[in-house]
């Protein structure tokens, strides 16, 4: 794994709010990811079928299929996904003391997938902050025709933790009626091979295109919470029982449900 990282590099994505690392994996590794995010999707639909579960509901479940928390189900995930290495990067971008997993999603973006809407992650999240990060892997060469990523540089700065705007709505700009200063901005458009990654500021505006080909665009993606983040009130995907537990303002350091990924004072 290629976990080196330049100042240029930090300096780019404190600036812009994202970075794409170019093959991250060597192959050996991208095999190994390969590998268990097949085997965990798979499983995790089989189990969705048998209990008769839909995939939501109109645009939404054409954009991709979606798996969440698989290293919670599935051994090779989990020892792939709880990498230190991936934890220290991601800490070293955002400028933080340590980062918990929050949770994990493959995205599967099939033939003829909708477009990625343009949109905010960390507004969904249950915690509000400025540094938080989604590492996203490809898992195939991702490319304009396939749905690659794409970004509005620099709207981590100015973006609001209200309204959630985006994903789940249907037309891919309708982020621009909350934002329409961010109309003219150019975005950058992530093409990438791979095994490489992208870190994505949770704040910062992103989408990816349609998926105008035959074979399946596969990502493997880790929403990362700075270690100390306080709790804002939205459950989304925590469990019931933790979620009950929690009031606002507590800390969010629950090590079973959030573990610890990395930390400058553990590993000090
Ligand atoms: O893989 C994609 O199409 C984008 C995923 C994304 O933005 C997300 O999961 O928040
Ligand atoms: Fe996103």
């Amino acid at each position: 794994m290629n976990t080196t990282l330049s100042n240029q590099q930090i300096s780019f994505y404190q600036e812009n709010g994202f970075l794409v690392i170019d093959q991250l994996l060597s192959r050996i590794e991208l095999a190994s990811w390969r590998e268990a995010v097949d085997e965990a999707v798979k499983q995790q639909l089989d189990q969705a079928k048998t209990h008769n579960q839909s995939r939501g509901e109109s645009y939404y479940k054409y954009v991709f299929i979606q798996c969440v928390n698989l290293w919670k189900k599935n051994e090779k995930i989990r020892h792939l996904a709880l990498d230190p290495r991936l934890g220290k990067l991601a800490t070293d971008l955002a400028g933080v003391s340590g980062m918990r997993l929050f949770h994990d999603h493959a995205l599967i973006k099939e033939p003829w997938a909708n477009p990625t809407n343009w949109h905010l992650d960390n507004p969904s999240d249950p915690y509000y902050t400025r540094r938080a990060t989604m590492f996203w892997l490809t898992l195939d060469d991702a490319t304009v025709q396939n749905g690659c990523l794409y970004f509005l540089p620099g709207t981590h700065q100015t973006s609001r933790f209200e309204p959630i705007g985006g994903l789940g709505r249907e037309g891919v700009g309708q982020i621009f009626q909350e934002y329409p200063e961010w109309e003219q901005i150019e975005p950058y458009v992530a093409e990438m091979k791979a095994g490489s990654c992208a870190f994505i500021n949770g704040m910062v505006a992103h989408a990816a295109g349609p998926n105008m080909t035959t074979k399946p665009r596969r990502a493997f993606a880790m929403l990362l919470m700075p270690e100390g983040e306080t709790f804002k009130g939205k459950q989304s995907v925590l469990p019931d029982e933790y979620f009950n537990s929690l009031q606002v303002g507590d800390v969010l350091e629950n090590n079973e449900h959030l573990p610890l990924l990395y930390s400058r004072s553990e590993t000090a």
